[in-house]
């Protein structure tokens, strides 16, 4: 569609359609099928060529997956890294062939910012807070102990890491808080049901679960509805994401607290990535917008979610 414009002999920077490597992590999610959705439409509105991965939540096919579009000699390169670390040498690959590369969504551990342009993404330890804080306001007025089981998401990746240290800072304020429990459902709701099963079996008292992911928290609920306990209701369940399925359980009860983690970050990525191809100076990090949501802001505002 749109104007072919190989026609326009211009020549100038300006008309030639700016070439994007996009390497995704997966489709592990619903999250990330979001993200994906803003991803390609936004491409297309702003007239970008978008050539697309999906490493399938590995970190080798996300490297293979640069390596190809430093080959194709791409104006910019973008993706989400799918764990923190390994990224210095292909990003230093991407530098030598003076292509600019874009993060978004999480985070690298690399020490060298000069990697990569900039950060577009969500602030995840800020995302383990509100979660803590939600918990820490809900037992305010009791002395007894609240067992507490978490579903980590994908090791080593900087959602799982940080939505773990900002939770945990929070309700270390009280000792009452206690994690009797913490494995890795690698953000899918299969892995979310296996684990909180093998959760019930060994933890006969567990007063909440925190699920860094709707999807971990939704496969939680079948197995925590196979043991013949009321999720919502004998398990508090707090999530990330917000997705339609999430907030679908929260506004019917089975999930009692989202936090919010925007996965719209198409226009701002194709916004970003004009002024970089363009040499234009970019701020090295973008947090994306954000809040948390309760049963009731779930009930009002799901007709007019976009995902
Ligand atoms: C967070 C994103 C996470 C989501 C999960 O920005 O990286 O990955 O929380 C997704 O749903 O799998
Ligand atoms: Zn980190």
């Amino acid at each position: 569609g749109g104007s072919d414009d190989t026609a326009n002999s211009g020549g100038g920077s300006g008309d030639k359609k700016i070439v994007m490597g996009f390497a995704q992590v997966g489709a592990e999610s619903g999250w990330r099928t979001a993200n994906t959705k803003s991803i390609q439409e936004s491409a297309k509105e702003a007239g970008i060529t978008l050539k697309f991965s999906d490493a399938q939540q590995k970190q080798e096919n996300q490297i293979k997956a640069i390596r190809s579009y430093i080959q194709q000699k791409v104006d910019v390169i973008a993706f989400s890294p799918v764990v923190e670390s390994g990224w210095d040498t292909v990003l230093q690959e991407a530098k030598a062939a003076k292509i600019p590369v874009v993060l978004t969504d999480r985070a690298v551990d690399s020490k060298d910012t000069s990697l990569y342009r900039t950060f577009l993404g969500s602030d995840f330890v800020e995302e383990g807070k509100k979660a803590g804080q939600w918990l820490v306001d809900q037992y305010k007025d009791s002395k007894d102990p609240v067992n507490i089981v978490q579903l980590e998401g994908t090791t080593g990746s900087a959602p799982a890491n940080d939505r773990k240290s900002g939770f945990e800072q929070v309700i270390s304020a009280d000792p009452k808080f206690k994690v009797i429990a913490s494995q890795s459902g690698n953000f899918t709701r299969a892995e979310g049901k296996q684990v909180m099963e093998a959760f019930l079996k060994s933890n006969p008292k567990i007063d909440v679960l925190w699920a860094h992911n709707d999807d971990m928290g939704l496969g939680a609920i079948e197995a925590i509805e196979g043991a013949g306990k009321v999720p919502g209701k004998d398990i508090k369940i707090i999530t990330a994401d917000a997705t339609h399925d999430g907030m679908q359980a929260l506004a019917d009860g089975k999930i009692n607290f989202i936090v919010e983690c925007n996965p719209l970050m198409g226009p701002q990525l194709m916004d970003l990535a004009k002024k970089v191809v363009a040499g234009e100076t970019v701020p090295q990090r973008v947090v994306t917008d954000e809040t948390t949501f309760t049963q009731e802001q779930a009930k009002e505002v799901l007709p007019s979610r976009k995902y």
